[in-house]
């Protein structure tokens, strides 16, 4: 196992829209591991491919209050959304932001396990919230996409900001 680095936004390889996983071999379930280590190190409740420069449609999460509940889905796929929640999110590419994010209260998805095996889940809450926020990843999106303008505008500018002062002092990126 080992630990990836999570690119930060403004990176533009957040921007790029993951390929399908056609084949689950030993090289995606190692994969999967890796992102599971770099998610749980994080504290993060989910992680995307996108978010460790791998573009394969693969998401691991975990949002269960013991942190013993990991799932590994590949190619996922909503397949019926309902009603509508607001939550407010974070993310491990964009640190310290965090704001209010429309979404689907519920939906089923269907995907492959680490096997290679589908199945489908219902998700709603939270987990609705992180799969539909990991799903994004892969098509190059992030939930600042979604703010008005002008924090989205605000978001943009702390983070570049960040970005600059990182490259002038490495130290200092793990912040
Ligand atoms: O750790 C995370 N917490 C979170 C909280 C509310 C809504 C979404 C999330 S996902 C985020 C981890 C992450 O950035 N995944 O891409
Ligand atoms: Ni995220």
């Amino acid at each position: 196992m080992s630990q990836l680095t999570i690119l930060q936004f403004p990176d533009p390889r957040l921007r790029t829209v993951a390929r399908p996983i056609d084949r689950v071999d030993e090289k995606i379930r190692s994969l999967a591991d890796d992102m599971l280590e770099t998610m749980y190190e994080a504290r993060g409740i989910g992680l995307a491919a996108t978010q460790v420069d791998r573009h394969v449609r693969m998401l691991v999460l975990d949002v269960s209050e013991e942190r013993d509940d990991p799932h590994v889905l590949i190619n996922p796929e909503i397949v019926d959304r309902q009603g509508s929640q607001v939550c407010e999110e974070g993310c491990l590419s964009v640190p310290g932001e965090y704001a209010e994010v429309e979404r689907a209260e519920a939906i089923r998805v269907r995907a492959l396990d680490r096997d290679g095996e589908p199945f489908e889940l219902d998700a709603d809450g939270l987990l609705a919230v992180c799969i539909q926020h990991e799903i994004d990843h892969l098509d190059g999106k992030v939930f600042i996409d979604y703010l008005k303008p002008m924090k989205r505008r605000m978001i943009e500018k702390r983070m570049k900001k960040q970005a600059r002062q990182a490259r002038r002092d490495p130290a200092v990126q793990t912040l």
